[in-house]
């Protein structure tokens, strides 16, 4: 169904949101009219017709009040189930997905690539492929919002939020922010070109950059002198980085932390947070001394590096 009601339905999720979606609307609309019809058909037939005149009492009726409980809860229950199950399909990302990372800022969306290539209010991506969203803000809150992709997810500062689809169709389509971010919100928007996968192959060729995001993590690392402590082996001042974001990582106080992005993130901006057991808290806090940018590109990075020895 799609008489205009709703942008076009363009990625795997807008398949299982609309008939959800639609499903909800209708058991409403339904409710509402009946419920409606009733009121006024009860008010029109039993009203008062005499001063004096007594309502009659009425004892209860088991079966009625057995229907008018059950079912509504057997559908109230049918929809929590079905919503549950898109909902967290929408939030499991599928594995074998692209990564782009996203920087939210007052007014406009930076999209990096991690063959290099970085966008302004426009993203391209293949069809048919899942795309995972790394995403933050370098001042305010926004959120990023693809109607025809229906994906829409906060984007905060300080942290990262992630958000994934799979477009089905090529075409052009309206993102937005819609968190209210100040003046120009309003103007905060673009465009998600989706391509056919060889197109998008060309224009990944046509814009390569002269190095790929990682080897820019690898700049940033370098300048900031991180690889003074830190190397892809355990170092005398620092912890390993090979092959940190697919595992979990023992922490001085003994609990484990998943090392996410997050992780990586908070561990340069705020080294005490969580220290890893075996070292002391020697690292100087990099908070506000380097971009959200340069953080992803750190985060690619360090994602870059081969897996090393477990330790
Ligand atoms: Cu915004």
């Amino acid at each position: 169904v799609n008489g205009g009601v709703l942008p076009p339905a363009a990625s795997s999720l807008a398949r299982d949101v609309d008939p959800l979606f639609w499903t909800v609307t209708a058991v409403i609309v339904f409710f509402a009219l009946l419920v409606g019809a009733l009121v006024v058909t009860f008010c029109i037939r039993y009203r008062r017709r005499d001063a004096a005149e007594a309502a009659p009492q009425i004892e209860g009726n088991v079966l009625f009040e057995a229907v008018w409980t059950g079912v509504p809860l057997a559908i109230a229950l049918g929809l929590f189930v079905w919503g549950s199950r898109v909902f967290v399909a929408s939030r499991r990302t599928p594995p074998e997905s692209r990564q782009v990372y996203v920087v939210g800022k007052q007014w406009m969306w930076k999209f990096q690539h991690p063959e290099g290539q970085a966008e302004i209010d426009e993203l391209h991506v293949p069809a048919g492929t899942a795309i995972s969203l790394l995403m933050t803000s370098q001042d305010v809150i926004h959120s990023l919002y693809v109607p025809a992709f229906r994906v829409k997810m906060d984007v905060l500062p300080g942290r990262y939020t992630s958000a994934w689809f799979q477009a089905t169709e090529p075409g052009v389509y309206t993102l937005a922010c819609t968190e209210y971010c100040g003046m120009s919100h309003a103007a905060m928007q673009g465009r998600v070109i989706v391509m056919e996968p060889e197109r998008y192959a060309q224009w990944l060729e046509e814009h390569r950059p002269d190095r790929p995001l990682s080897r820019s993590g690898e700049e940033v690392f370098r300048r900031f002198h991180c690889d003074a402590c830190h190397g892809a082996i355990d170092a005398e001042r620092g912890p390993a980085l090979a092959g940190l974001l697919s595992r979990s990582v023992l922490l001085a106080d003994g609990t484990r932390a998943e090392a996410t992005p997050d992780y990586v993130r908070e561990s340069i901006v705020k080294p005490g947070a969580k220290l890893v057991a075996g070292w002391g808290n020697v690292m100087p806090p990099y908070e506000g001394r380097l971009t959200e940018e340069e953080l992803l590109q750190l985060v690619e990075y360090v994602r870059s590096l081969p897996a090393g020895e477990p330790r």
